[in-house]
């Protein structure tokens, strides 16, 4: 069975509301393509005005972060039921700028996609290695430990339809893509772990998305390799070049 591509992008903390709603006036007629999901994630205050403004398209809407509490008090956070009463289908987990910046671990990234999935959202979790470790040969080593680890008490049928981006740290933002080979090779590799920790069936329907400074000139090659499954795309979602992206097989 073919895997359908799905691209999603990452806002990240941009856009207001009202420029939100204004992108996705811009973008809705150049994201129109049926043979790939197409995702906005966006910053948690944009959801409801986002969701509103994409009826009716082909866009789902997705978050960026969530916590894994039901409720109470846990000041600033967002809990699942917040997203899915929103309208929420996916949320982004364990972006390296979450565990960079705001310290989450693996465990904690393991109770959210355990508790998106609780939920019907279906997580985007996200890993990658540093500049460093790709130099000391360690990378798969790093990966498969952030893959294992978030996918703790997963069951295969929930794996299968979850989202792995793979985003090496040191490619997110600075205009360095890996290359071809380099994010093939690693997507295959967190193939291999998942039909290692569960079968083959649920390593063929796991989708694997590449990220790390996609652009509409490097994703039809990234997205033509066959362990990659889109892509997971930052700043190159907040403009037009987003509906190339997307088109990318036209
Ligand atoms: C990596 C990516 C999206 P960018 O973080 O998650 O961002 O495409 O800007 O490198």
């Amino acid at each position: 069975m073919a895997r359908k591509k799905i691209i999603a992008g990452n806002w990240k903390m941009n856009k207001t509301p009202s420029e939100a709603v204004a992108l996705v006036e811009e973008l809705k007629p150049l994201v129109a393509n049926d043979d790939v999901d197409v995702v906005f994630c966006v910053p948690a205050i944009d959801i409801v005005p986002v969701v509103e403004a994409c009826k009716g398209t082909n866009i789902q809407v997705g978050a960026e972060n969530m916590y894994f509490e039901e409720s109470g008090a846990f000041t600033g956070e967002i809990s699942p039921a917040m997203l899915v009463d929103a309208g929420v289908k996916y949320v982004v987990l364990g972006h390296s700028e979450r565990r960079d910046y705001f310290g989450e671990t693996n465990e904690d990234v393991n109770k959210k996609v355990l508790k998106a999935f609780e939920h019907g959202i279906t997580p985007i979790m996200c890993c990658g290695e540093t500049l460093e470790q790709r130099e000391q040969g360690v990378t798969m080593d790093f990966i498969r430990q952030q893959v294992k680890v978030g996918f703790q008490n997963v069951t295969a049928e929930q794996a299968k339809k979850a989202v792995i981006a793979y985003e090496p740290i040191w490619a997110i933002g600075t205009g360095k893509t890996a290359t071809t080979e380099q994010a093939q090779e690693v997507c295959a590799g967190i193939r291999a772990c998942i039909a290692e920790v569960y079968d083959e069936a649920t390593a063929e329907e796991i989708r694997i998305q590449y990220g790390g400074s996609v652009n509409a000139a490097t994703a039809p090659e990234l997205f033509a390799q066959p362990d990659i499954d889109g892509g997971l795309v930052g700043g190159a979602s907040l403009k037009a070049d987003f509906g190339k992206i997307v088109n990318y097989n036209k």
